[in-house]
């Protein structure tokens, strides 16, 4: 079995990725590892190292002593966070993506996997339905480096032959980590709300529409694309990626049905904006021919399921 590395195993995504990788490559093969010592400690079904992305030697030595061909880069500073420390969120979004090109160029490894966002949209491109290709503006630094990103990962790929895929993920929702510095986490923290009896105050206006995706279906993604033949792989910026679109009212609504004395105010702050910048939708044709991308959860299903299982998970 080949053995993967997750850099950011820790965060939203990687949390249930690492898992799910666990489960397929085995625990002994899957080395999961992250900045934050103590968030590792969830991660005990597979190897776990302390990692910064940032330190290069340290990430070529890990690769070559432990044999690793696949790695899934996730450390990223999100949208949000990035707007209050704009070079901050450059420098590490953006080095770390070249360094482990670079390595994986040298190295000769097998696939590299590195997450793109709907961010790299932005106010010009059209807002419904929104194309695999069409003008990207994004007035974020996240998004900036996001599409920056892309263009690295296709150019490696063309020059270099680096095995690169990539997601444009939209808002991603679950119930296994807390809410992580993104425009559209607040579609997290209102289930944490819910379920703790306490009024929502909500940092987007009531119909703000955003796409969004269960974490099982972007975790069944991420494996689908990873896992299809190199043939059928043939976008190597990032793919257009969907689920679900809703706006604050109407994932309010649909967890009233299950706690009928929930409330909700709107308080729109800076993260209004970002979101305005941002499709309402997407069309993801394109995952969906290439390589059978197929969702399962809309925005009911994937209440009821978080809602089931939220209350007695234990962080
Ligand atoms: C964010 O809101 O920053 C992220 C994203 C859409 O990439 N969840």
């Amino acid at each position: 079995m080949e053995r993967v590395l997750i850099i950011g195993a820790a965060g939203q995504l990687g949390s249930e990725l690492t898992q799910a990788l666990a489960n397929i490559y085995g625990g002994d093969n899957t080395i999961a590892t992250d900045i934050n010592p103590q968030s590792l400690e969830k991660l005990d079904f597979c190897k776990t190292s302390v990692l910064d992305v940032m330190d290069k030697n340290a990430v070529r030595k890990l690769v070559k002593e432990e044999n690793v061909k696949q790695i899934y880069h996730l450390a990223a500073v999100l949208s949000a966070t990035g707007e209050k420390n704009p070079l901050f969120a450059w420098h590490l979004n953006m080095e770390s993506l070249l360094f482990i090109l670079e390595l994986a160029k040298e190295e000769k490894l097998d696939k590299i996997y590195w997450p793109s966002s709907i961010a790299v949209f932005g106010p010009n491109t059209p807002k419904v339905n929104t194309p695999q290709y069409c003008v990207k503006e994004p007035n974020t630094v996240y998004g900036i480096s996001k599409q920056a990103g892309e263009r690295w990962c296709e150019y490696y790929f063309q020059k270099f032959g680096v095995d690169v895929r990539s997601l444009r993920y939209p808002g991603l929702i679950g119930y296994k980590s807390l809410p992580g510095g993104g425009t559209t986490d607040y579609a997290v923290d209102i289930y944490h709300k819910a379920i703790a009896g306490e009024h929502f105050v909500s940092f987007l206006s009531e119909d703000t529409y955003l796409p969004m995706m269960y974490m099982p279906d972007a975790i069944k993604a991420t494996l689908d694309l990873m896992h299809a033949p190199k043939e059928k792989v043939l976008i190597r910026s990032s793919y257009n990626l969907s689920a679900m679109t809703f706006s604050p009212k109407e994932i309010f609504e649909s967890i009233k049905t299950h706690y009928p004395d929930f409330t909700i105010s709107y308080q729109p702050d800076f993260r209004q904006a970002i979101a305005d910048s941002w499709p309402d939708s997407i069309d993801d044709s394109k995952a969906r021919e290439h390589w059978g991308w197929k969702h399962a959860y809309d925005l009911e299903k994937m209440t009821g399921d978080i809602l089931k299982h939220l209350p007695s998970y234990s962080f």
